[in-house]
């Protein structure tokens, strides 16, 4: 049962809910042209806790332009490199003194534990604006001497420069993460940007808006509005004076946004749905292993673009490996998000809550047998799910199948290193991949073999800023993070001069 006592809030988070829902355009608090508005629901109770602005085409539209007017300017990208750098730190700066209220903004909305959104979510934005703020003077072109014309009768070189007008639209996996892992790499590389939270969780990236506003970003270098997907997300993706797209969130979404901006051929970097998997070879120690393979899934309720959803463990150790996870299942137990205690909260919403409990029962009807799990906890309100194992799956099944976004793993066993890489690429996602083994050849042939993105060895999920992040086949196109996603925010141009 879960306990209800653990929900209080501080002062300053009650304070900030009871703020006037408007929006952030052209460095000021905005109201919007209507007076539409969204429900704040914590999802730790499913009580609506406070109210956001659904902005209408008219906000987007004036969002939009404010980032067009700073970025025709060049009100930004004119400054020095180093002052652009030195206000993203700041705002940096700004997020470590206000971390504790981030965190705890992050719980009430998303409904993960505040712990881990201190250790993972908050720090995780700090680092993205610190290690994209040094691009903003690392970068430049290079002088390429022709192929085809006498040495020394051209100057030729390449300059890069920041594409433009950015729409970007983030989940409520990772809502401060996101919005940071957006914002960051477009602003270092000199664009102006509209962002739009999901409209489950828009709180931190609201609250982000005070400190850019504290950090000193001109105006209209970074806008933030919230609303729903189909109507203020649409508009954004279609609006003719956006150059750039990033989205993260649904593949289903993905590829309606990446149609709709084929018209304006705008940029389009898309991070997308997964469904990875998670190889144990029977050499490992299974007592160590099993609890990494249990958090791979249930970090985060599952609510995890690469959670490890696909469990493919040796015949020889599969047994093993599934006990060694129920032990786990304490740990994973779900609480409500300021219960200090907890290690898992509720799912984001009721949306999400019947999604995963129908795909449980699906995988019931198919045939699936229940290890672990299986159901929701008992609760006066929220939206638990208990974490779960299914065996005795097939690769039809709609649970093997689909991403279901939630702390449900699906377990199946492999005889040899070349069918576990055939069942692992047996998806048309290719986010993540987890390997477990001490056989240093087994792991760079199933990291060669396997197609996605990103694999791991012996851990799930990390991800840092320097490196590389991005999806193979339906999980996305591009790549964020890294140089590889700064330079996703910027164009080359060639310069050829006669001499
Ligand atoms: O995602 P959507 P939803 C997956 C996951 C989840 C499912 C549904 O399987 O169960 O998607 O979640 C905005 N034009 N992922 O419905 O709809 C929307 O406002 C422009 C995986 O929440 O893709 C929000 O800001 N924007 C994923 C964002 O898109 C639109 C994380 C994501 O919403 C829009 C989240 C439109 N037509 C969900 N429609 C991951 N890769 O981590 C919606 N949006």
């Amino acid at each position: 049962t879960i306990d209800r006592t653990q929900r209080e809030y501080s002062q300053a988070a009650k304070d900030f809910l009871a703020r006037k829902p408007q929006l952030f355009i052209n460095g000021e608090w905005v109201d919007s042209s209507h007076d539409a508005t969204l429900d704040v629901e914590d999802p730790s109770s499913g009580k609506i806790v406070g109210k956001i602005v659904d902005a209408s085409d008219k906000d987007v539209d004036r969002a939009v332009a404010a980032a067009r007017t700073a970025f025709d300017d060049n009100r930004w990208y004119g400054l020095p490199p180093m002052q652009r750098e030195r206000v993203m730190h700041r705002l940096a700066d700004l997020l470590e003194r206000d971390a504790d209220l981030f965190a705890e903004l992050e719980a009430i909305d998303n409904g993960k534990p505040k712990g881990m959104a201190g250790a993972v979510d908050i720090p995780g934005a700090i680092s993205q604006i610190r290690f994209m703020a040094g691009w903003a003077s690392k970068t430049g072109g290079q002088v390429i001497n022709p192929y085809t014309m006498p040495t020394g009768t051209v100057f030729s070189y390449t300059v890069k420069e920041p594409i433009g007008v950015c729409a970007q639209i983030v989940p409520w996996n990772f809502p401060l993460l996101m919005a940071c892992l957006k914002i960051a790499p477009a602003v270092a590389a000199g664009c102006c940007t509209v962002l739009k939270p999901a409209e489950q969780t828009s709180l931190t990236a609201l609250k982000l808006a005070d400190l850019v506003q504290e950090a000193g970003f001109p105006a209209g270098v970074i806008n933030i509005i919230t609303g729903n997907g189909h109507t203020a997300g649409d508009r954004m993706v279609k609006h003719p004076d956006v150059n750039k797209i990033a989205f993260t969130g649904s593949t289903e979404i993905g590829k309606v946004i990446n149609k709709n901006a084929t018209d304006t051929m705008k940029r389009v970097t898309l991070e997308l749905g997964g469904k990875s998997p998670v190889v144990v070879m029977p050499d490992v120690d299974v007592a160590t292993t099993a609890p990494g393979v249990a958090g791979a899934i249930f970090f985060n309720a599952g609510q995890v673009c690469v959670a490890g959803s696909r469990l493919f463990a040796h015949k020889s150790i599969f047994d093993d490996v599934l006990e060694g996870m129920t032990k786990t299942a304490d740990f994973w137990s779900p609480r409500a998000s300021l219960d200090p205690a907890g290690h898992m909260g509720p799912l984001v919403s009721k949306e999400q809550h019947e999604k995963v409990l129908g795909y449980i029962e699906a995988g019931k009807r198919d045939g699936a047998s229940v290890v672990m799990g299986g159901d929701a906890p008992a609760s006066d309100g929220g939206y638990y799910v208990n974490p779960t194992i299914l065996a005795n799956v097939n690769p039809q099944m709609s649970v093997v199948r689909e991403e279901i976004f939630g702390p449900v793993v699906v377990a199946q066993r492999f005889e040899d290193l070349d069918e576990v890489a055939k069942m692992a690429n047996d998806t048309n996602f290719g986010l993540g991949a987890g390997v477990w083994t001490k056989d240093v050849s087994a792991m760079h042939r199933l990291a060669s073999k396997i197609k996605s993105g990103t694999v791991w060895g012996n851990c799930h999920a990390t991800i840092d800023t320097a490196l590389p992040f991005g999806g193979y086949k339906e999980s996305g196109l591009g790549r964020e993070q890294g140089q590889a996603g700064f330079e996703c925010y910027q164009e080359t141009k060639t310069v050829i001069i006669q001499l």
